[in-house]
């Protein structure tokens, strides 16, 4: 073992918090498989042999986008070739399709679309909590809201977290449930100018978290890696969400981070096409500092979707415990130029977790486990909710 690992190998059995410096010795040692020890030790001590997937369907209502961040494929200019905005019958469909599929989770992000009033945003959510009301609703990144309380003129400049905090708490009242983690990228401001000026600033993207936590909404925290950004770069990110978790724990907020989901850079098709994207050994060294930086939120996420599955069962031994879902379109990323279905039924998901050593447990988006039989599901009587709601019936 590199002799650099023992005071944070001590540290860790202690209990006590990793630090800036640690952080900066986890991404250089040359002891890779050394790190990849630790992080499973605190992943196993977390979590046992658990690996949890959902049963869920993404939804990007739109690809108009007014920004133009550079690792961004998806994003087309309005009457561009290949723009589109759904209508609301066509979301209600793809709601009613998910819904009797028997997903637990939609996942709705689209982009900065120039035109759309607040309405559609208000209709989309009520029309899919009326037509699929089994659904959760994670929906909007913290650009998108941002972009929202803009388009609804609330008042920003005098008053940032006041105005996010009326535009959720309208849109929670609409339907909305939680809100992903995406848009988050990289928290540096030379990086943010340079590679995605014009989207919203750390700070920014922190406070609507910060506001979703404080009105009972869960959030995830996404990490773009591999691109133009450094190391340090990295855990100083992790180290401002880990902050902010403290502050959601400390205040006791009913909402806080569920999940932060580490994503690897692909170039394909990007204005940063140039760049290589990170290796596999780097998505793994990420993942575990992740891990172990993050002390105060529960779940780890290897998106398979953008690590691919064979990546994703290694991942469970290196900070790992999510896959995230089986999704069925995916259009933010195509990995390899593969298209847009991307699927996997939940027959072959669990056979590739139980495959890499671990036990497979479909959850819904809060991480309650769920019990199903086909396309029927339930709570697990064992999740809080069904223990509080047997409660309250007898
Ligand atoms: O914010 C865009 C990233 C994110 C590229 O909350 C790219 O459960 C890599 O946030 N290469 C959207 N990444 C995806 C996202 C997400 C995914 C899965 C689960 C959850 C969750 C959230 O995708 C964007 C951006 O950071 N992204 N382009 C690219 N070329």
């Amino acid at each position: 073992m590199d002799d650099a690992l023992l005071p944070i190998t001590e540290k860790l059995d202690a209990g006590r918090r990793l630090d800036a410096d640690d952080g900066a010795t986890l991404f250089d040692t040359p002891d890779f498989w050394g790190l990849g020890e630790l992080a499973n030790r605190v992943r196993r001590a977390k979590h046992g042999d658990v690996a949890y997937y959902n049963v869920n369907q993404h939804l990007n209502y739109s690809n108009v986008c007014l920004l133009s961040c550079k690792f961004c494929e998806f994003q087309r200019k309005p009457g561009q070739a290949g723009a589109y905005e759904f209508g609301i019958e066509e979301i209600a469909q793809k709601g009613r399709d998910a819904q009797a599929r028997g997903a637990t989770e939609m996942h709705i992000v689209g982009g900065l679309h120039p035109k759309l009033p607040f309405d559609y945003y208000l209709d989309l959510l009520r029309t899919l909590k009326a037509e699929a009301p089994r659904l959760h609703l994670k929906a909007f990144t913290a650009v998108e809201v941002v972009h929202l309380a803009r388009v609804s003129k609330r008042a920003l400049r005098q008053d940032f977290a006041g105005g996010v905090r009326s535009v959720l708490v309208e849109l929670r009242d609409a339907g909305l449930d939680s809100l992903p983690g995406g848009g988050a990228e990289v928290f540096d401001d030379r990086v943010h100018d340079e590679a995605w000026r014009g989207k919203i600033r750390s700070d920014e993207w922190l406070t609507v978290h910060r506001v979703a936590h404080e009105v009972g909404l869960f959030t995830n925290a996404t990490m773009l890696y591999g691109h133009i950004e450094s190391r340090q770069n990295r855990v100083q990110h992790l180290l401002k969400l880990r902050e902010e978790q403290d502050h959601a724990l400390q205040n006791g907020f009913p909402g806080r981070f569920q999940c932060v989901i580490p994503l690897p850079f692909f170039p394909d098709g990007s204005a940063l096409q140039h760049l290589p994207g990170p290796s596999g050994l780097e998505n793994l060294r990420t993942l575990a500092v992740a891990r172990l930086m993050l002390d105060n939120i529960e779940h780890v996420k290897a998106f398979w979707i953008m690590q691919t599955l064979p990546m994703a069962q290694v991942m469970l031994d290196w900070g790992a415990n999510d896959l995230d879902g089986t999704v069925v379109w995916y259009d933010i990323t195509k990995v390899g130029g593969a298209g847009t279905h991307q699927e996997v039924s939940i027959e072959q998901m669990c056979r590739t977790i139980r495959e890499a050593g671990y036990r497979p447990v479909e959850r819904d988006t809060l991480y309650r486990p769920v019990e199903r039989d086909g396309t029927r599901w339930e709570l697990a009587a064992s999740s809080s909710e069904a223990a509080s709601r047997a409660t309250a019936v007898a």
